[in-house]
């Protein structure tokens, strides 16, 4: 588990003017905290220089290319009674709620003022669902402060199976999403963003690989619909942005204010993205379209409150700009390589992609977009011995097949897929 030095100022206004139980509602995510901790202007003064390269790097001759980036997605429930139990059916909401986002498909995108119109886009990021896991614990998780070191710690101890949480799913290929109680409420979620990029504090990476990915707050996590609110303030309502938002720092996305220092706001830090307007602070939990705390000298905007990356209430979120989205295709294509070429990697001949392989009991087969509209599945073994599983078909971007092998004993099968003109095998190893 990593430690993080907090600084004082901060600290001392965390006991002080703020309070730990008013703070709750207002601290979308943990990352606010402990990167303004580590902050110093030269790394955001090279942020412009990595947005230059991202660009450069991206979009080529100035035109994005438009192809789709599917993130495989493992869900740990890391739970100790009912309340904290999400079931399936939740999860699914949440992941709709967050492809939609990550399309452009929300219902509220309209939503976004003319003056942003211009400048928002369709990241083109989509999210399939390759396991869940649910793993009942008496372990407590929860953000740690020592006044006397000012050091706190994220819960990290979530992430793993021996330590009361849940092992993560190869964290290079998979984006892990772990939901737990976070005992408090001091924050709804953090994310660790990818290592190496100059945007970031060097000390904000994931301190090891085994522990990177997003951890969400149970009570933020889903919808819409539901829509949750905390027990400590029924004033914030989410709708299941707090997960897009992590997402976003998990891509490289900083906050727009720049996380600067509480108590001394400051404009000339943001983001290092010029489509973003300046913003001295957090929009907190609120809605307010006058808000503009930072006057610029050209085409001065309101704070964009519209911006997933922003700590506005979830109802007015909708919207990621094309320099954000820039920036994320950038971190996929070139520091989080493993995850998007999930379904890239389909070889030409091949088609579909399965994954995990070796697995212990669920894969998912995903098909290229070229198949039969149907096909005929069946499982046997080396001795060609037919077994009944469980398979579930979902239809979307990507027509994907569920196959569940978890009643078998361990070894190897084979997964036919009988079509009126495809046929084709896939191999699996059963742990
Ligand atoms: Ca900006
Ligand atoms: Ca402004
Ligand atoms: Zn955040």
């Amino acid at each position: 588990m990593r430690k993080r030095l907090l600084h004082v100022l901060t600290l001392l206004l965390l006991f002080s003017n703020i309070g730990f139980s008013q703070l709750a509602p207002h601290a979308n995510c943990g990352q606010d905290n402990y990167v303004r901790s580590t902050q110093n202007a030269s790394s955001l003064a090279s942020f412009n220089e990595i947005y230059q390269r991202a660009v450069a790097q991206t979009s080529g001759a100035k035109t994005r290319d438009f192809e789709i980036y599917q993130i495989p997605v493992v869900v740990h429930v890391v739970y100790s009674n009912a309340d904290e139990y999400i079931s399936e059916e939740r999860i699914n909401e949440q992941l709709v709620q967050l492809n939609k986002d990550f399309r452009r498909l929300n219902e509220d995108a309209e939503k976004v003022r003319i003056e942003f119109e211009e400048v928002v886009g369709d990241p083109g990021i989509e999210f399939q669902l390759a396991k869940i896991n649910w793993i009942s614990t008496d372990t407590i998780f929860k953000l740690d402060f020592d006044i006397s070191t000012l050091t706190y710690n994220f819960p990290d101890h979530v992430k793993s199976t021996a330590l009361g949480g849940s092992d993560p799913w190869d964290t290079r290929e998979f984006l892990n999403i772990w939901v737990c109680p976070i005992v408090g409420d001091l924050i709804f979620g953090y994310a660790y963003p990818p290592s190496q990029l100059d945007n970031w504090p060097i000390e904000s990476k994931a301190p090891s690989a085994d522990v990177d990915g997003i951890v969400i707050n149970y009570k933020a996590f889903g919808g819409p619909p539901p829509v949750f609110s905390t027990n400590t303030n029924d004033r914030v309502i989410l709708k299941g942005r707090t997960l897009t938002h992590e997402v976003g720092h998990y891509l490289g996305l900083r906050h727009p204010w720049g996380d600067s220092e509480i108590g001394v706001y400051q404009c000339f830090l943001d983001d290092g993205l010029s489509d973003t307007p300046s913003m001295k602070d957090p929009s907190f939990d609120s809605c307010d379209l006058t808000k503009n705390t930072c006057g610029d000298v050209f085409n001065d905007l309101p704070d964009m409150i519209e911006n997933f990356m922003d700590f506005s209430e979830h109802d007015c979120q909708n919207s990621f700009t094309n320099q954000q989205i820039d920036v994320m295709r950038f971190v996929l294509k070139k520091h989080r390589r493993a995850l998007r070429v999930k379904t890239l990697q389909v070889k030409s001949g091949s088609r579909a992609l399965t994954y995990p392989n070796p697995t212990d009991g669920i894969v998912k087969v995903v098909l290229k977009k070229d198949n039969d509209t149907d096909y005929q599945i069946r499982v046997t073994n080396v001795l060609s011995h037919s077994f009944v599983v469980p398979i579930t078909h979902y239809e979307g971007p990507m027509r994907s097949y569920k196959v569940d092998l978890s009643g078998l004993t361990p070894g190897v099968y084979f997964v036919k897929f009988i079509g009126e003109q495809h046929r084709f095998t896939e191999r699996i190893v059963l742990r």
